[in-house]
């Protein structure tokens, strides 16, 4: 394999990275804030030992939108500012709002020289695809290589990907680089049908997505390497790493996950009789120290939580701990439907409430909502309820400014106009 490829001329080499998530404090956990950050570290270093011509980042560099601490951006310049290639990125739904133009922290890498941010201004709703000037744009051309990049869009993505594509022109060896899910691999919002992407077959060699932390590759055309490390208890067991691909005649590509170690999750299920009996089970489901334990107990009867809490710290000696305790009733029982069609049906009906008490549409992020605090995850919730609320405020903010100004007809409310117009970080 290695030798025909040698021989054959190799126009493009590169390496696709998606959803590092740095900044994220899983569980308050300031250990594993540092785990996102080796893991996207090595993720580059690894892409550099491989000599590829650019480095893509598709999506979700960081984890949140707002509130960013001098340690997560020293993560991500630090290891970006070592680059000798170019790193082309996108925002995902972690690094922007979707349709604000509003200056994200992947503008500012921008602007600083450490990555190309790929995204396209829009013009009466329509995307407008112009090359990268050096500044802004939503394609980049480097060597025989042409990359096209997409931000996420939320719920209007499938929409926007269609108008996007149609004005995408066949290079030399071009790769669409975008933020949203496949159907048909997870169950989540944000995700499209993949036949809104074989229609441009034609003039796209190679779909680099992110958003769905689980690797996936379909045909040789779409690409998703996975999130680096688990950013939710149910992502635990999925595929990730990154691909190192080169386009000829043809896409050849590997997956790569050897040069790191995600940190482990552990789910250990046990049924509480008496403390002797989980002492034992827990010694048998045991595994290495410093592992994120999850510790699932059936009771039939009230356990003291502290005392289990401090056996299975004994035992695990983990980063983690989370104890979740299900009391046994004999009048509930598990009704059994399908998650998908759960959801559809839950969606629906979210979406006629919220229109009919004159809301926009939001069921998206309340579903989302709905998802995080049955899952326990708050840290979650909180990123969640506080970008809602900075929208919301924004909203707010403007309503006011509106009125003021019509208010004092003076001048006064013009030159307010103007400060929010001034583009700050394109000030010279
Ligand atoms: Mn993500």
């Amino acid at each position: 394999m290695v030798n025909i490829i040698s021989q054959l001329k190799i126009d493009v080499k590169f390496a696709h990275i998606a959803d590092t998530h740095l900044g994220y404090r899983q569980y308050g956990s300031e250990e594993r804030a540092i785990d996102f950050a080796n893991a996207f570290k090595r993720a580059v270093e690894f892409s550099l030992s491989k000599n590829v011509d650019f480095i893509l980042v598709a999506g979700d560099l960081f984890h949140k939108k707002s509130e960013m601490d001098p340690v997560t951006l020293a993560q991500a310049v630090l290891v970006l500012e070592k680059c000798d290639v170019p790193v082309i990125a996108i925002e995902g739904n972690h690094d922007s709002t979707y349709f604000r133009e509003r200056y994200t922290w992947i503008d500012y890498l921008s602007s600083q020289g450490h990555l190309i941010n790929l995204k396209p201004h829009f013009d009466n709703g329509k995307p407008v695809v112009e090359e990268w000037d050096g500044k802004r744009g939503s394609y980049f051309e480097i060597g025989d290589a042409r990359i096209y990049g997409l931000k996420y869009y939320g719920m209007l993505t499938e929409q926007i990907i269609q108008d996007f594509l149609m004005k995408v022109e066949k290079g030399e060896n071009t790769i669409f680089m975008s933020h949203f899910g496949i159907e048909g691999y997870i169950d989540m919002y944000g995700c499209i049908n993949s036949s809104h992407l074989y229609r441009f077959r034609d003039r796209i060699d190679y779909v680099a997505l992110g958003h769905i932390h689980k690797m996936y590759v379909e045909n040789d055309f779409i690409f998703n390497p996975g999130s680096l490390e688990s950013c939710d208890l149910s992502e635990y067991s999925f595929k990730r790493g990154i691909f190192i691909a080169e386009i000829d005649d043809g896409v050849h590509y590997s997956h790569e996950s050897s040069f790191y170690t995600p940190r482990t999750f552990r789910i250990v299920n046990v049924n509480f009789s008496d403390y002797s009996r989980i002492r034992d089970e827990f010694l048998k489901q045991k595994g290495n120290a410093g592992e994120i334990v999850h510790v699932r107990i059936n009771a039939e009867k009230n356990i003291d939580r502290e005392k289990v809490e401090k056996l299975a710290r004994e035992i695990f000696d983990p980063l983690v701990l989370r104890i979740q305790v299900n009391y046994a009733s004999g009048v509930l029982q598990a009704v059994n439907v399908n998650l998908s069609d759960r959801i559809r049906v839950e969606r629906n009906v979210i979406s006629s409430i919220l229109k009919g008490m004159g809301y926009e549409d939001m069921s998206e992020e309340v579903l989302r909502l709905r998802e995080i605090f049955s899952a326990g995850n708050t840290e979650d919730a909180d990123v969640l309820i506080s970008d809602i609320l900075s929208e919301k405020m924004r909203d707010a903010l403007k309503e006011v400014k509106k009125e003021s100004q019509v208010e004092d007809d003076d001048g006064r409310g013009e030159s307010q106009e103007d400060e929010e117009e001034w583009r700050w970080w394109e000030a010279k």
